[in-house]
């Protein structure tokens, strides 16, 4: 609940030296290029509005976007205004000549007078909001009513992505993670400008998505999870829910179907989909690879088309992930058979096909997305994909997986491909990390989060913090920005923000805390 907001009469501050106001170039990721200004800083007051381009509804979600998360903290009222922007107001505007910020960068001009962001788009916008929230005092993201003063440093901001595709991964089966869990999440990553949300609804231990038609998916695969608690699984109005969310942030959800090994709590669903036509029972262990879909049963293609068919019609983004990985109970031969019946059904109901690295041996179409998880520097089957055409997207497990440890002591996480520490995690350039996979190739990075070992939100966070946020720098800022010492202290900054949203995270000691 938040106080109501203040718009007629200006309230005590804080005075004295504003140690905790950050510069201009404490932002995370690191942005193309920043010029502080020697000038007096900006500065949000009681009277501040934000000022939005008239009939442009998506350019005034974002003002009213910002003006909510300001309102707490501030009791501002933030009012958005379309006429003539006065003194002292925020100024979002759209500018079609900003062409090379292309359609997610922006630039942030910051004096005495005004801070306006510019953008071609409102995602531009939106990218610019969150750069601002970085550059406010930590206190502004307090959801509690706190004094000022809001300074923000004066300067120039031009700012664009290395990568279009920059991605976190939720694993929703192993644990069951609720809607406002998933917007939790999506809140954070946000802050980094990840602008996408992949969603790994389903593996052995349980399928979390309703389907028309196969009611006991849900009802009995989605009944359990790792360990023997109670699972659950979202109905097609939660989905929703968390995709109309996620687009509020600027965040796409990739929903993955894993498929055809991961796929116990469906086998012991439906006893049809067996080859041998007996239902095994549910699983609530942590090993991988013993499971797969019956590649000879005319059903199995039913199934799987139903299942594809609906949750594309629930994604209003490009990509539907089908998994693919580990599928050891799954001849070679069966494997390739499988997804070339697969392959052409996301295609049929409209979506380009995501999967692990394993389905490059499939030779999916060229449009087809290729997400590599790999330890090594070299594959060849991911090479000849993307010598095919396959944009890559990279998750290394021993740098991107935010569920490995981060030292052998670490209570939480799984460790085959790790222990992983910060610097580890943000050490390596995208563009050069898989030999002869050209930079052109790479469509971008995803953090991925496995939930074997991850119950709730409190470990959600230690996981991800500070390595979520180091993929996303390499998702987002040019090879040039990208500097550990730079980085480690731009992360100590954002601790007293973490603090201020409850966010749990883990205090590396690589990282010099405040
Ligand atoms: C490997 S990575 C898996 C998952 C596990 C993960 C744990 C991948 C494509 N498959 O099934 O949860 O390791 O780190």
């Amino acid at each position: 609940a938040s106080a109501a907001p203040q718009t007629s009469a200006p309230h005590p501050e804080e005075h004295g030296a504003d140690k905790h106001t950050s510069a201009l170039s404490d932002v995370i990721p690191a942005p193309t290029s920043v010029e502080p200004d020697r000038g007096a800083k900006f500065r949000i007051k009681w009277h501040t509005g934000i000022h939005a381009p008239r009939g442009n509804a998506e350019a005034n979600r974002v003002a009213r976007y910002l003006q909510q998360r300001l309102r707490p903290s501030t009791r501002y009222g933030l009012l958005i205004n379309r006429g003539t922007p006065g003194r002292g107001d925020i100024v979002l505007s759209l500018d079609g000549s900003e062409q090379r910020l292309g359609e997610a960068g922006y630039r942030m001009n910051v004096d005495k007078k005004r801070l306006s962001i510019r953008a071609t788009s409102s995602e531009g916008l939106f990218n610019g909001v969150q750069t601002l929230r970085q550059l406010l005092p930590a206190k502004a993201e307090s959801d509690s009513p706190r004094h000022g003063p809001w300074k923000v440093p004066a300067g120039e901001i031009v700012d664009k992505p290395r990568f279009e595709h920059r991605s976190a991964m939720l694993d929703v089966a192993r644990h069951f993670f609720d809607v406002d869990q998933v917007k939790r999440y999506i809140d954070q990553i946000a802050q980094y400008k990840i602008n996408y949300l992949h969603l790994h609804l389903t593996d052995d231990q349980g399928w979390r998505i309703q389907i028309d038609g196969w009611p006991r998916l849900t009802s009995h695969g989605g009944s359990t999870e790792v360990g023997g608690g109670d699972g659950g699984y979202y109905t097609k109005r939660e989905y929703a829910e968390i995709v109309d969310y996620a687009a509020e942030n600027n965040v796409t959800i990739v929903p993955e179907i894993d498929m055809p090994g991961h796929t116990n709590a469906a086998l012991s669903s439906y006893a049809e989909l067996n080859c041998d036509g007996k239902a095994p029972p549910l699983y609530t262990g942590i090993e991988v690879g013993f499971s797969s879909l019956c590649v000879d049963k005319e059903v199995t293609y039913r199934f799987v088309d139903d299942v594809i068919r609906q949750v594309a019609a629930m994604t209003p983004g490009q990509y539907l992930h089908i998994g693919g990985d580990e599928a050891h109970s799954t001849t070679d031969e069966d494997y390739r058979k499988f997804m070339s019946e697969v392959l052409p059904m996301v295609e049929k109901h409209g979506k380009t096909p995501l999967g692990w690295h394993e389905y490059a041996q499939a030779e999916p179409s060229k449009s087809a997305m290729v997400q590599y998880w790999g330890t090594t520097r070299s594959n060849s089957e991911v090479a000849e994909a993307a010598d095919r055409g396959n944009d890559i997207l990279l998750s290394p497990a021993n740098k991107a997986y935010v569920d490995q440890k981060y030292n052998p002591d670490t209570e939480l996480g799984l460790d085959w491909a790790g222990p992983t520490t910060v610097r580890q995690a943000y050490d390596w350039n995208p563009g050069d990390f898989l030999e002869s996979v050209p930079d052109s190739a790479i469509a971008g990075v995803e953090a991925p989060l496995f939930s074997e070992t991850v119950t709730n939100s409190d470990e959600i966070e230690f996981m991800a913090f500070p390595r979520m946020p180091a993929i996303a720098e390499l998702g987002w800022s040019s090879p040039e920005e990208l500097d550990w010492s730079s980085f480690r202290r731009r992360l100590a900054g954002q601790a007293a923000s973490w603090q201020e949203q409850g966010i749990d995270f883990y205090r590396s000691e690589q990282v010099p805390w405040p």
